[in-house]
């Protein structure tokens, strides 16, 4: 099994049962929001989980060591170049010492697992690519949530993504779906993919007593949350965009782990920034959810 070192913060809530959010880092690293949007959104989403009553712990392989919670002095080195890693990548960045592996939510899902921790938060979550039928682009998030016993809270996933088949695998993987106080699975930055969500809950509580009643000894949850409403982007401005950047990938061979970074800078720059702020807000917003249901399974 992975070794996994915690800060001193960390390893006294894991110790005393309290409440921790886990992080990834790719998206606070080049990979993910541009400069300097990365360290507000790391900041906020920080703040965020302190403000309701968690120990944030961002995740990330720095200098080949698996790191759980991080110095305010560290931060600068999960800001800037990154190896993305998703969870099968981990052991390969601590065999080879690499010095930035940037946690995906696969490999941040896995590390929670293995250090203790239930709750991890993100803003989207890979899933079933367009043309997975031909490329079997699958992410690998999504074989993580079945398979680590942790809640996932995210604003839903990119309409980049197949929506309806991520939804499928899911069902089919065993993994809840829990729409937080919304009828619809979010696509990041709307509310609503139009697809309905297969449960909704209204509190953390009621998250906490799913997560403490599943069926299987090693597989976790969703928890959707839509982005807030005054942060909400237009829906149809960002299918063409969307469009245009999946036909450039295509026309450019970019394929695999590449077209996540590629598509989601395209956005950046086709919104003219809008989305960044997005980001953030849902970000943020979703860290302080995750930082509700962290503190409802602790009080247990
Ligand atoms: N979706 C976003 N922003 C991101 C990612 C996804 O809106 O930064 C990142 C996350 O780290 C996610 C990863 O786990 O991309 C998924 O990559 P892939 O599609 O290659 O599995
Ligand atoms: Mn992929």
């Amino acid at each position: 099994m992975i070794d996994v070192r915690c800060s001193d913060e960390v390893r006294d809530a894991l110790e005393s049962g309290g409440p921790i959010v886990a992080m990834e880092s790719t998206i606070y690293s080049n990979l993910g929001l541009p400069a300097p949007a990365n360290g507000e959104a790391l900041d906020r989403c920080i703040a965020a989980i302190r403000g309701r009553g968690a120990v944030p712990a961002v995740t990330a392989v720095l200098d080949g060591q698996v790191r759980v919670g991080l110095d305010p002095a560290e931060h600068p080195l999960i800001l800037g170049d990154a190896r993305k890693a998703a969870e099968r990548d981990v052991p390969v960045a601590v065999a080879q010492r690499w010095d930035f592996g940037a946690t995906t939510v696969s490999a941040s899902v896995a590390i929670s697992a293995a250090a203790g921790i239930s709750v991890f938060a993100t803003g989207g979550l890979g899933g079933v690519h367009r043309g997975a039928e031909v490329t079997a682009d699958v992410s690998a998030d999504l074989d993580a949530l079945a398979s680590h016993r942790v809640v996932s809270v995210s604003a839903g996933a990119k309409a980049f993504l197949d929506l309806p088949r991520t939804l499928e695998y899911l069902e089919t993987a065993g993994v809840p779906v829990l729409g937080w106080q919304h009828d619809w699975f979010p696509a990041f930055y709307t509310r609503s993919s139009g697809l309905p969500v297969p449960h909704r809950v209204e509190t953390a509580d009621e998250v906490a007593r799913t997560f403490a009643n599943l069926t299987r000894p090693s597989s976790g949850l969703l928890v959707t949350v839509p982005i807030p409403e005054a942060d909400e982007l237009d829906a149809d401005e960002l299918d063409q965009v969307l469009e245009d950047a999946l036909a450039e990938c295509a026309a450019n061979g970019i394929v695999g782990a590449a077209v996540t970074p590629f598509v989601l800078e395209r956005i950046g720059q086709a919104t003219d920034g809008r989305s960044v702020p997005a980001n953030l807000a849902l970000a943020e917003n979703n860290a302080g959810v995750a930082a509700d249901i962290a503190v409802a399974i602790a009080a247990g």
